[in-house]
């Protein structure tokens, strides 16, 4: 058996997974589930993630692992995308927990509710683009000076972030009011690369 990817590619979230897969040079199974017909919440998908949701893995021995820095985290461990330093390691996971507290809540949801939803502007939450600007102006602040977001090198920080990153203007945020951001997401898919 190999490793299963259960993933819908308008999902950032699940493309985090695939390119640190690709990354890694592991060979998987990719199995496309359609978040928008509702085919995370089946009977057979729910036996893999009884909380309905993508990306969600099987490994070869038949274990199930979702939450996408999870399984990133899992499925890199002991590579180049995780610093050996301890401190750098502790900061690559801060932004990856910051990533699904307060970057993604705003950004994806956005980007969904507009992009995937057809939700016309008046109809979204203004919250979220007020959330949205304020973490990608964390982000401006937080590469300064920087080519990644932790440690020297590409980590599994700048996949997590890159994800909805380098989505947003599908949600209505303006990449061109955050320089270094744009030039960070680039470097990113130079690095990976990036595909959907
Ligand atoms: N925190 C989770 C979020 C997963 C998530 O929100 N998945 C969405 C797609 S991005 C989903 O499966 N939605 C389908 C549904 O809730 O029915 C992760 O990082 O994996």
């Amino acid at each position: 058996m190999t490793l299963t990817i259960y993933g819908d590619r308008i999902s950032g979230n699940c493309l985090k997974v695939k390119w640190t897969a690709d990354r890694l040079g592991l060979a998987y199974d990719w199995v496309d589930i359609d978040v928008v017909k509702g085919e995370a919440k089946t009977p057979q998908f729910l036996n893999v993630n009884p909380s309905g949701q993508v990306p969600a893995v099987v490994l070869p021995d038949g274990r199930t692992l979702s939450q996408s820095n999870a399984i990133i985290s899992y499925l890199a461990e002991g590579s180049d995308l995780v610093p050996a330093d301890a401190y750098d390691r502790g900061v690559m996971l801060e932004w990856m927990f910051w990533e699904q507290y307060t970057h993604e809540p705003a950004i994806a949801v956005r980007r969904f509710q507009k992009a995937y939803l057809g939700k016309p502007d008046a109809e979204i939450d203004p919250a979220l683009m007020v959330k949205g600007k304020a973490a990608l102006a964390r982000m401006e602040a937080g590469l300064a000076g920087r080519d990644w977001f932790a440690g020297a090198a590409l980590s599994l920080a700048d996949i997590a972030l890159v994800a909805y990153t380098r989505v947003a203007p599908e949600g209505g945020f303006d990449l061109d009011a955050y320089p270094t951001v744009k030039a960070w997401v680039a470097r990113v898919a130079s690095a990976l690369p990036i595909t959907g």
